[in-house]
């Protein structure tokens, strides 16, 4: 009951944001066209269909069975994924202009698709059969090899990220909203001297830091690290197999090591 409640209020929140972004934007499956053809011609129409919009989203919301894990996965958020990061940082103020200079690389991912932070939870692949380098090619490891129609892929865009700062042993703490559990967790760091502010990421920029064993279903998983001789600016690139189905998380943090 506990998981539910919490899926369904992260859900409306996400959903309430949505009432600023142009309805253009809006990603709605069902009638989305229709309802806009007849509203466009007016500014006022196009406000008041988005009270409509949002309205209708509520009252769908409360129709929606929630199973738990249909709408719900999970993110490392700490440190913080690139997505997450970006939702966490200017979720509530995603159009401030002032976010192209204090936070570039989040400004280029709101605009290239905000649907990559209302939707920080979702960037996984299915179906890899433990072969990921060949499903996420190299300079598209962020993104999951450009999964769920490219949705992700302003994470793969190489910049000035914001880091987190961390030390030699740090802990990757992962929030999966659905339990899915995880068959193993893979922690990777890039290798010193590899520059992800100016330089692709590729497989062979990572070292392989921590695999864990099983973790049982739950909402909150802690991957204890130990590393050494990592200083300055990293990507940690973490994988995720979950349990419930063949289902792999792909998830970038930049750090800094202390
Ligand atoms: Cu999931």
């Amino acid at each position: 009951m506990l998981l539910r409640f919490g899926a369904s209020n992260l859900e409306l929140r996400e959903r309430s944001h949505a009432v600023d972004i142009p309805t253009e934007n809006l990603t709605f499956p069902h009638g989305k066209k229709k309802v806009m053809d007849c509203h466009m011609h007016a500014q006022k129409g196009r406000r008041r269909l988005t009270l409509v919009l949002s309205t209708l989203a509520a009252v769908l919301l409360s129709l929606i069975p929630w199973s738990g894990t249909a709408a719900a996965h999970g993110s490392v958020v700490d440190p913080a994924s690139r997505s997450y990061g970006c939702w966490q940082r200017w979720g509530s103020d995603f159009q401030n202009p002032a976010m192209a200079q204090q936070d570039p690389m989040c400004w280029q991912a709101w605009q290239d698709n905000p649907n990559a932070m209302w939707n920080w939870n979702g960037l996984y692949r299915n179906g890899s059969g433990g072969n990921f380098q060949a499903v996420v090619p190299d300079g598209q490891l962020c993104s999951g090899g450009r999964t769920e129609g490219g949705r992700y892929n302003s994470m793969d865009a190489v910049g000035p990220w914001k880091t987190t700062d961390v030390s030699a042993d740090f802990t990757v703490k992962l929030y999966d909203q659905a339990s899915h559990g995880a068959d193993y967790f893979l922690v990777y760091v890039t290798r010193q001297g590899f520059d992800p502010a100016t330089q692709p990421l590729r497989w062979s920029d990572l070292q392989l830091v921590a695999r864990t064993g099983k973790y049982a279903p739950s909402q909150n998983y802690s991957i204890p690290v130990s590393t050494s001789g990592y200083s300055g600016r990293h990507v940690v690139y973490t994988v995720w197999q979950a349990s419930h189905m063949d289902q792999t998380y792909f998830l970038c943090s930049d750090v800094n090591f202390r």
